[in-house]
């Protein structure tokens, strides 16, 4: 049955740079090694931009990369993309057909925006084209960002990352196997200590991505490590940027997807903590093709970080009025629900609730009804025999808002019904199978 709904739901297309709120947080291209940075009141957000790699564009079946794009969003919910940044084709020592692009950073300096990032050069060092780490400055967050004529000298190495002292020292941290840090000039181009190995971390396993922060005085050098098989995020303590460190725990267990690699930064946001981190959702047999996600983090009174547990449903409110895509849920019937790919010849259609039967269920958190009292609700449904769903609040059993006859159609329909009891303010939806045919949901919305 489900076979044959799949064979015949005809697909909705999304606008094509349309963004949404849950994770992943970008839905229209790949977004890797996200660094966040809060910059005038605004989060933004300097991933790295996977492709998929075709004939002729780099190293086959590895990371491709060309460019980097900037998104922006004052409630991390809604994304602004403001475009390419910096591409391959555009920085005089940067190999134009390497798509070797990887995992940057972004900080503000004196007036500037400064962004690092590594990638192939073109020249050869024993024979060797080898990572360098270029900066492109910019009077704006979004740009325009002018880049270097040279890469930063005598730092080979990748995954840059820039952090600044209370006292104004600025510090470059970068990757090579190893994590490696060095102060940098105040022209923030050059370095102005000798590149040092930072010694304390496990010695076993690769360790990359550093993101290093300060909070109450405790320095923080964070970073994904090879500890099993694949990358997981780890963190180590100290009480100077350059340290010594102390390896403290475990900040984010091995990708659930089975994403080899991970690569995450910190911010604190309207006094919440935050950590960004990527994840192979789009792409769950090619991993190098992520995408950006976010989940809060939390500090325990010593000090130490909180395990995070990476979530569909991610940060942020969902206007009741919006398309709320009860797929990025925040809880699961443990039998008859399931979620699924619209359309698995293109995955940036998102995905789809499968309900079996009755009484399945799916719970979507912190959905924002405002002050306005809505009167209906609209579900975009597919049921090749028909079917019925509740809508109810906070749990399973809860209120029942709305009951919804999905009528038989074998392809995407959207349907209205009434709202029986509206409430304002934030609430939990739980959708509700009310029959034992087969429904499936893409999204529902309020009015
Ligand atoms: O994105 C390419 C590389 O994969 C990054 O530079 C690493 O941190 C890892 O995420």
């Amino acid at each position: 049955m489900k076979k044959s709904l799949l064979s015949f739901c005809f697909i909705t297309l999304f606008a094509v740079n349309q963004l949404f709120a849950q994770n992943p947080i970008i839905r229209d291209q790949f977004t890797a090694d996200p660094s966040a940075r809060v910059f005038n009141g605004k989060v933004y957000l300097f991933p790295s931009h996977d492709i998929r790699a075709k004939e002729g564009m780099g190293r086959p079946g590895w990371f491709c990369m060309a460019d980097y794009h900037v998104f922006s969003s004052d409630n991390l919910t809604d994304w602004t993309d403001h475009g390419v940044i910096v591409s391959q084709n555009k920085v005089p020592w940067v190999d134009s057909t390497s798509y070797s692009m990887w995992a940057p950073d972004c900080i503000f300096r004196n007036g500037k925006y400064y962004f690092y990032f590594p990638a192939n050069g073109t020249k050869e060092v024993n024979g060797r084209r080898r990572f360098g780490i270029g900066v492109a400055i910019a009077d704006k967050p979004e740009g325009p960002y002018v880049p270097e004529p040279e890469p930063i000298k005598n730092l080979p190495g990748i995954d840059p990352n820039i952090f600044i002292d209370k006292d104004g020292q600025a510090y470059i941290y970068w990757s090579m196997g190893n994590i490696f840090v060095a102060k940098l000039k105040d022209n923030m181009v050059e370095l102005d200590s000798e590149p040092q190995v930072i010694k304390e971390l496990p010695q076993k396993g690769l360790k990359e991505g550093p993101w290093l922060f300060e909070r109450n005085g405790i320095y923080y050098m964070t970073y994904p490590h090879v500890e099993n098989t694949i990358e997981r995020l780890e963190y180590a303590i100290g009480d100077n940027p350059l340290g010594p460190f102390k390896f403290a725990g475990v900040i984010m267990d091995e990708s659930p997807m089975n994403c080899w690699t991970n690569h995450h930064s910190f911010i604190e946001y309207n006094g919440q903590w935050y950590l960004f981190y990527h994840q192979n959702a789009y792409s769950p047999k090619f991993d190098k093709n992520r995408s950006a996600c976010i989940d809060s983090l939390f500090f325990n009174a010593d000090g130490t970080i909180r395990k995070v547990i990476p979530t569909h449903r991610g940060v942020g409110l969902t206007s009741a009025s919006k398309k709320i895509e009860i797929d990025r849920y925040s809880a699961i019937s443990e039998k008859g629900a399931t979620v699924e790919f619209i359309d698995t010849s293109y995955r940036f259609n998102g995905w789809k609730t499968v309900f079996d039967n009755k009484d399945a269920w799916i719970q979507y958190n912190a959905v924002d009804f405002g002050m306005k009292k809505v009167k209906t609700i609209q579900v975009n449904a597919c049921s090749e025999s028909g079917g019925s769903v509740q809508i109810r609040l906070n749990s399973a059993n809860g209120p029942i808002l709305s009951e919804v006859v999905i009528p038989k159609n074998s392809q995407w329909n959207i349907v209205t019904a009434k709202v029986k009891k509206a409430l304002p303010g934030v609430h939990n939806l739980v959708v509700v199978s009310a029959s034992d045919q087969p429904v499936e949901i893409d999204w529902v919305s309020f009015e």
